[in-house]
């Protein structure tokens, strides 16, 4: 893209929050790709106190660069619970974009303008892995069959038109987050991710779709858990069921006030 392309001023100001348990080694050439990829955005990084000495080598960025910020959290509490501090933050802060970005290198910095571009006509952008144009590179096909199979049953269970509810680099417009209810948002890991989705679904935002290539990481190792697929599970069975019984109910009261006129 030539530099025109890359002015998403019209925009407004873009934010990107990046979470980070113990990535050290990622983290600071994450940082350069996005200040390289989208210059007028500012960086975010939640760090829950990674023992490595993450949140050091953040704040050593942020002392040289006024467009990258940190938020110290205590401890460990989860991807959901770091975004919901950063986009309170970053709401706080008067941010109009709020992006979410990993920061082992899975979302390509360089893709960051494609999901900006499109959400011109969206409110919420998914960085899509199971649309035409997506996918993954030096993925085991475990992850893969996870990651597909988990998106079939989002889909069928809640009813959702989205091919990667499940992914974690999107873009949010702030009024979009605003009509979220975050402070009601109690899911953690892939779950948070189709929480949100989810939401701005119910509540007839425009959710769009564009291909991304997610790149497994190199370095660093996954905090991906049993619990965090467990918790998804979990928790998807229990809206998908409470949406139907929702229905029935619907569907039983509209027949009875039906029959009595
Ligand atoms: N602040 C914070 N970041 C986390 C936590 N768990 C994972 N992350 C970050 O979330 C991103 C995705 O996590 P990752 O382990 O790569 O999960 P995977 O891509 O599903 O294997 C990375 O940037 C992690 O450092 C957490 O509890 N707190
Ligand atoms: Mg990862």
């Amino acid at each position: 893209m030539s530099a025109e392309h890359l002015d998403f001023s019209d925009l407004g100001r873009i934010l990107v929050i990046v979470p980070t348990y113990n990535e050290r080694d990622s983290l600071p050439v994450i940082i350069e790709r996005i200040r390289t990829s989208v210059p007028g955005a500012h960086v975010l990084i939640a760090d829950d106190n990674s023992p490595d000495g993450t949140g050091e080598i953040a704040d050593a960025f942020a002392a040289s660069d006024s467009q990258v910020q940190v938020m110290h959290r205590r401890s460990k509490d989860g991807l959901g619970a770091a975004y919901i501090a950063g986009f309170t933050w970053g709401l706080h802060n008067n941010f109009d974009v709020l992006v979410e970005m990993d920061a082992d290198g899975s979302h390509q910095p360089e893709q960051l303008p494609r999901l900006l571009s499109a959400l011109r006509d969206a409110d919420l952008v998914l960085g899509s892995r199971w649309v035409a144009g997506g996918g993954t590179q030096n993925w085991s096909k475990g992850r893969e069959v996870l990651s597909r199979g988990g998106n079939l049953y989002t889909r069928t269970m809640l009813g959702v038109p989205l091919h990667d509810a499940t992914g974690g680099y999107r873009a949010f417009r702030a009024d979009t987050l605003r009509g979220l209810d975050l402070h009601s948002v109690a899911s953690q890991g892939y779950c948070f991710q189709v929480d949100l989705a989810w939401r701005a679904v119910q509540r007839g935002f425009t959710v769009t779709e564009v291909p991304i290539t997610f790149v497994e990481r190199e370095i660093g190792t996954s905090k991906m858990s049993r619990a965090i697929v467990a918790e998804a599970l979990w928790r998807v069975t229990q809206w998908g069921v409470a949406k139907r019984v929702g229905q029935v109910k619907d569907a039983l009261t509209g027949r009875r006030r039906s029959s009595e006129n």
